[in-house]
């Protein structure tokens, strides 16, 4: 080989990457131009990257957080069938007559065995398709590979940089992973239906006691007022520190009924949470726990690395025939992680 393609090999060995870096950001760059002008394609393409923990969510998530802070999420949980996504669709055209653009993240029922919920989700929402002021995401991550709760908040992150007023997240609050997204909201909506009997104690804990506004969904049947008495009586048993009262709000979410209400109740929360700071703090207890979580993950990514195919299992062998102790192991497991 002559010394001039020899050279020319190596410059271009070593340019390449450079190169390939450059075209990265680049692109990056574009898309990310696209989906601040509000491109619903490259907003489908960035929820898709993050959803699936593709190649470059990190470099967008990191390219888009500047740009996120502004959008107002809610959160909406409650059991199954209580009308979430009715409301969450009456909610949305409301502020849409404000012009206000919103987001809905629609975080899959409990139920993976219809599969219906979603198809509904679609059907019942389907008049927004044409308004590219709303924009919905059904997601369907449970045991998906970055959890539940994170995907949900780089979703919800992907979706205020790209400029929308409002988040509004819809799941089922059933489990722990329910409390964790709807904690990652500024204003938590817990929804009831009458007909529950005892069942407001058999909601999870967690879930009302995160609760900033209570609805009382399908008051048109019977029982609204006892669910009301209810909620009450918890109430009185277990005073928020912060000092605000969560409102009770009755709807009739397939009639429209109380939306303006439930909406003029956000509104007055909004308010509170803009005096004393409020909004801030209650930003940085959420951001405390996110940043335990991530670092979690991200430790963890490293040990993992650690671990070759099949490592795991001959290690836990050697500890369940005591011929290692765990202690020791883990110790050893995360001092290589840490000199990576
Ligand atoms: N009677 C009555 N029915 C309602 C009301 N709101 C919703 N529904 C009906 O209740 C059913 C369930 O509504 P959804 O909005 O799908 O409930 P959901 O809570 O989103 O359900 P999942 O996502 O499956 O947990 C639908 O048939 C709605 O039409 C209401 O206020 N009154
Ligand atoms: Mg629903």
């Amino acid at each position: 080989m002559s010394a001039s393609l020899l050279s020319a090999e190596l410059t271009f060995s070593v340019v390449r990457p450079v190169l390939y870096t450059g075209c990265l950001t680049l692109a990056l760059q574009a898309s990310i131009e696209q989906l601040r002008s509000g491109d619903v394609r490259a907003l489908a393409r960035a929820i898709s990257t993050v959803e699936n923990r593709a190649p470059g969510c990190s470099d967008l998530l990191k390219s888009l957080f500047p740009h996120s802070g502004k959008a107002r999420v809610i959160g909406m949980t409650g059991p199954p069938g209580a009308g979430k996504s009715t409301l969450v669709d009456q909610l949305a055209r409301h502020y849409r007559t404000q012009d206000r653009t919103v987001g809905i993240i629609a975080v899959d029922p409990t139920s993976p065995y219809t599969g219906g919920a979603i198809l509904g989700d679609r059907i019942r929402m389907q008049d927004h398709f044409a308004d590219p002021g709303i924009y919905i995401r059904s997601m369907a991550t449970r045991g998906s590979l970055g959890g539940l709760a994170r995907t949900t908040a780089d979703v919800a992150t992907v979706l205020d940089a790209s400029g929308r007023d409002l988040i509004l997240i819809e799941t089922v609050g059933v489990g722990q992973d329910e409390v964790d997204i709807v904690r990652l909201a500024d204003i938590t909506i817990v929804i009831l239906v009458p007909g529950m009997g005892d069942d407001v104690q058999t909601i999870k804990a967690g879930i009302m006691e995160i609760a900033d506004i209570f609805v009382i969904n399908k008051s048109d049947r019977d029982g609204a007022e006892r669910v009301e008495r209810e909620i009450r009586a918890l109430q009185s048993l277990a005073m928020r520190n912060d000092g605000w009262t969560p409102p009770i709000v009755k709807t009739v979410a397939s009639e429209g009924v109380g939306v303006r209400e439930l909406a003029a109740a956000i509104a007055d929360y909004e308010r509170y949470l803009q005096q004393e700071n409020r909004a801030l703090r209650k930003s940085v207890e959420n951001w405390q726990e996110r940043l335990v979580e991530m670092l979690r993950d991200a430790m963890l990514e490293k040990a993992r690395a650690q671990l070759r195919n099949g490592s795991l299992e001959r290690l836990a062998a050697e500890v369940a025939e005591h011929k290692r102790d765990p202690y020791t192991l883990v110790e050893e497991i995360a001092a290589k992680a840490q000199n990576r």
